[in-house]
């Protein structure tokens, strides 16, 4: 990894000593464990099908969240039809979002079964694109039973070509497993941040199970046995699993290398490690004990750690219980209840079904133009990485104008090609015609750890700031395919290493910005 540590945004000893601790880990990790990192041919990776069977691969391939390279071009959404909770997590706050598939700072508008089937018919013949709806909350789902297998079966019925998801903090999972596969709910995401109930016990003060409150020990302890039995029983049944964590440095960061070994043990299929959001404002125990996230080197160095046989999620928005659109995009509020009761549905399936095939061809375009720009770096030898980040609307293209970008998305380029690695959220630098130098300085610090930016247009100042920092302001691809653009750059990046033209510098770390998403 490029890194040198402490660099420019200022992570502190502790940030420095946690990523050395987290390598160690991962490195004795992968002694007795994994396939030693060779780096599987994954739901991240871009090359289609990869070494999954026909039957996974059309479970996975048009579903944002279990295929990266499917949310380039396919959108999701999620009804809040589950208001209640069953458990208590030291970094939610219930008058938010829930955290562990939301942003906090948003509060769900809840909806009944029969609205939110009426939405989710809205948002297919309004967004063809749109392949799967899931229910992550603001509570939990599966506190939420009888909204939450109502709301599936209006859809099962009526929309067949949906795909039906599911994320839960897993207490009470064991219990459902039947009906899930009962309504195909193919995909299932679970919250395990601990498999230790002594850990556990500093994320959850307490859970309420069988109609008894449970705290410390005790409870993380029925709540750790609870998700691993729902885990093991739905991937008998063959239901796709995912695993989501929260990385809270100082009390489950290491801890989550075991995580990862029990989950893929248990056959989950992808591992989703998301920092710990926790600013003050959000009155969550973690944000006003001044609980820090990690930065952006420390997830990466885990992500990159747990990554072998096991499948890891990188491009997780951490989205609210009622998003609709791409991952990268907002668009619920679109579908208010008041907009959705008054809208006419026309929910046909021919048409969403050309639309998708044209999405296919497109994909197939980028994916045939990536193989032969990586082709042009056979023969290239060098151990040089660099990051980059990109402006994108979606579609897999450098599409976005630097001072539109809501995020950039950060691609790790080596002589193996590009890989998709995160992405970072920013707030908006153009502002109404003008650039916004505080919210540049923003840009810059989560991209810090970028060689460069790719973006569709830029204007003369923040290029000239940009290249203060040492980023590079790219917009000779503009429009073009990102995997296919980012190889080509880096053929260039190593020729003008080797012809003396530039200097290979290791970069600082980068911020994850914290708290809520402000719309532009
Ligand atoms: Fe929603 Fe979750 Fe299904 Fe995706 S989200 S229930 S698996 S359809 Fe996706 Fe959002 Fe991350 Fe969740 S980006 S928070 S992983
Ligand atoms: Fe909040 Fe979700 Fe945890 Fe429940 S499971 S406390 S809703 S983050």
């Amino acid at each position: 990894m490029d890194f040198d540590p402490g660099q420019e945004i200022g992570i502190g000893d502790d940030a420095e000593s946690d990523v050395a601790d987290i390598m160690q880990k991962v490195a004795d990790h992968k002694g007795c464990g994994t396939s030693g990192g060779s780096g599987k041919a994954s739901c991240g990776s871009s090359a289609g099908s990869g070494d999954l069977t026909p039957e996974i691969w059309e479970k996975v391939k048009n579903h944002p969240c279990y295929s990266e390279e499917a949310h380039h071009h396919y959108a999701r959404m999620h009804v809040a039809v589950a208001p209640a909770c069953n458990i208590q997590c030291n970094y939610c706050n219930r008058k938010y979002d829930c955290a562990n598939e939301s942003r906090p700072g948003v509060v769900s508008e809840k909806l009944t079964p029969e609205q939110a089937a009426k939405k989710v018919l809205a948002v297919a013949s309004t967004i063809p694109q749109m392949t799967v709806l899931g229910i992550a909350g603001p509570g939990d789902p599966l506190a939420n039973p009888a909204k939450t297998f109502k709301t599936f079966e209006l859809i099962y019925n009526t929309a067949p070509d949906i795909k039906l998801c599911l994320s839960t903090n897993g207490l009470m999972l064991p219990d459902h497993v039947d009906t899930i596969a009962k309504y195909k709910v193919d995909h299932v995401t679970i919250t395990i941040n601990m498999i230790d109930p002594d850990i556990g016990a500093k994320i959850y003060p307490w859970i309420f199970y069988r109609n008894k409150r449970y705290t410390g020990r005790e409870a993380a302890q029925i709540l750790t046995d609870r998700q691993l039995l729902g885990l093991e029983m739905l991937t008998e049944r063959g239901i796709l699993c995912k695993v989501n964590s929260v990385m809270i440095p100082g009390v489950n960061d290491q801890h989550l290398v075991e995580v990862n070994r029990a989950v893929k043990s248990r056959g989950a299929f992808l591992h989703n490690i998301m920092p710990l959001i926790s600013a003050p404002e959000h009155g969550t125990v973690f944000g006003l004990t001044g609980q820090r996230g990690p930065t952006a080197q420390e997830l990466k160095a885990l992500q990159d750690g747990c990554e072998g046989e096991m499948n890891m999620m990188r491009h997780c928005r951490q989205c609210r219980a009622d998003a609709v659109g791409l991952l990268g995009e907002d668009r619920s509020a679109e579908f208010t209840t008041d907009k959705i009761m008054a809208m006419e549905v026309d929910y046909d399936i021919d048409t969403r079904r050309a639309y998708q095939e044209q999405v296919e061809v497109e994909r197939q375009a980028k994916v045939a133009a990536k193989q032969a720009e990586l082709g042009t770096l056979a023969g290239e030898m060098s151990d040089v990485k660099i990051l980059i980040a990109v402006a994108t609307k979606g579609g897999g293209r450098v599409n976005e104008h630097f001072g539109h970008a809501k995020e950039f998305q950060v691609y790790e380029l080596s002589t193996s090609g590009a890989k998709f690695v995160g992405h970072r959220r920013v707030d908006l630098y153009c502002q109404g015609g003008f650039g916004d130098e505080d919210s540049l300085e923003g840009v810059i610090r989560a991209i810090n750890d970028c060689a460069a930016v790719f973006v569709a247009k830029i204007g003369g100042c923040p290029k000239d700031d940009l290249r203060k920092a040492g980023i590079d302001p790219v917009d000779q691809y503009a429009h073009e395919f990102i995997e296919q653009s980012a190889i080509a750059y880096f053929k260039d990046y190593l020729a003008r290493i080797r012809n003396g033209e530039i200097e290979h510098i290791a970069r600082g770390d980068a911020d994850i910005r914290q708290g809520a998403f402000i719309a532009g």
